[in-house]
Formats: C-alpha cells, structure tokens, sequence
C-alpha cells in the first residue's frame, strides 16, 4: 500500500479511536477498545472502504505503532494520545534517568515557568528517541527539545506509563525538573 494512503488512514483511524469515536457511530469500551468488525463497518457506511486485511496492514506497518488489537484480533484501540476518557490501564513503571519532549520555540517560555501539562491529552508524552522528539516538535514550528529529570521525578513521588510502543506518559512534569536541551 502506498504510504500517502497508509497515512490518510491512519489520520482517520487516530481521529475516531482517540477522539471522536461518535463520528461514525461507534463507541469505545472502558480501556478504549473498539470492535474490528463494528469499526469496519462504520467506516465503510461513512464512506470510508476498508477491509480487515487493510486495517492489519496500517496496524503493523504504521510508523509509530498507534495502533493495536487484543489478542483475540477482534478489538483494536489507540495505543496513546486520546482525548476520550479512557483508562488504558498501564501501570506504573520505572522510567529511565531522563526523557525528552519536543515542543515549539515559542511554548517554551510558558513551559519553563509552569512545567508541561498535558493540554488536550491524557498525558505528556515524553521519550528517549530525541530524533522522533524533534520531528514531533516541528509539527507546531520551530523546534525546541527538553529534557526531563524522569528518575528524579520518580523518585518523589510522580508516575510513569509506557507503552508498547515506547512512548512514555505521565500527568505533568513541574517546572523544576525540566531544562532546555541544545536541538
Ligand atoms: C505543549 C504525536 C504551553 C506541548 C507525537 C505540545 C506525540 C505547552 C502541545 C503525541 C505546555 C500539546 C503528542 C505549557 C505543554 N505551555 N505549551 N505549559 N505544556 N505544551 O499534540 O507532545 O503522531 O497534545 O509541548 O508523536 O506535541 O499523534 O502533544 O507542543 O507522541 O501518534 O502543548 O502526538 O503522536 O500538543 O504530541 P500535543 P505532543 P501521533
């Protein structure tokens, strides 16, 4: 499948499965799961053709691994990122000494004053992969990269989810354990 496709519908399936399941009727459960098949089916009465053997393809072979089913194959949901109110039932983990968030030039002087917060999110997403922090950061404009004291922050007190896909959550960051990072 050619990759602009792949990223139309991966857009698509971001939308609904993150944030606007109502757009084509469907709901998600508790967790954020959704049913393949209803899921498909809204879809395709939305306008918006796929089969299961597509959806499987955007599930492995999307960049970011957004996306995953339960091991049963008929529920599939969002990894990270939502706006839903979901539990996605991470528990709390150790993270690494430090992590980085990409953000806007211009977010960083609010940022540094009143830490990150998670904005329309669940969560911050942080991670140790400073190439994909960078390119996240220049989605909103000119880059700025920051580093976060996650051990420290562990250590007194504050939690840590990871997903599968290694994206590293957590409610917000105060401004005492952040610093500006050279990008
Ligand atoms: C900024 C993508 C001002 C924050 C990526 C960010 C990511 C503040 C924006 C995932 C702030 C929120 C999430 C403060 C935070 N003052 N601005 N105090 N605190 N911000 O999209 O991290 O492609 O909700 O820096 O890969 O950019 O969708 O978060 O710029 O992992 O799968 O407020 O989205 O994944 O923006 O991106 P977002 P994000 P997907």
């Amino acid at each position: 499948m050619n990759a602009k496709l792949q990223t139309k519908i991966s857009r698509r399936l971001s939308l609904i499965l993150r944030h606007k399941p109502e757009s084509i009727g469907i709901t998600l459960n508790e967790n954020g799961w959704a049913d393949v098949q209803g899921l498909l089916e809204a879809l395709n009465k939305n306008g918006f053709y796929l089969t299961l053997n597509i959806l499987k393809t955007i599930v492995a072979e999307n960049p970011k691994k957004r996306f995953e089913f339960d091991e049963t194959g008929t529920l599939i949901r969002a990894r990270q990122g939502h706006s839903v109110e979901i539990d996605l039932g991470y528990s709390a983990t150790t993270p690494p000494d430090v992590l980085y968030h990409g953000t806007a030039e211009r977010f960083l002087s609010s940022i540094l004053s009143e830490g990150l917060t998670k904005q329309q999110r669940h969560h911050v997403h942080m991670s140790t992969d400073i190439p994909l922090m960078l390119e996240v950061a220049r989605r909103r404009g000119k880059a700025a990269l920051i580093e976060i004291a996650a051990k420290e922050m562990q250590l007194n007190g504050y939690e840590f989810y990871v997903t599968e896909n290694q994206v590293w959550l957590t409610d917000h960051v105060p401004a005492r354990y952040l610093a500006q990072k050279d990008s």
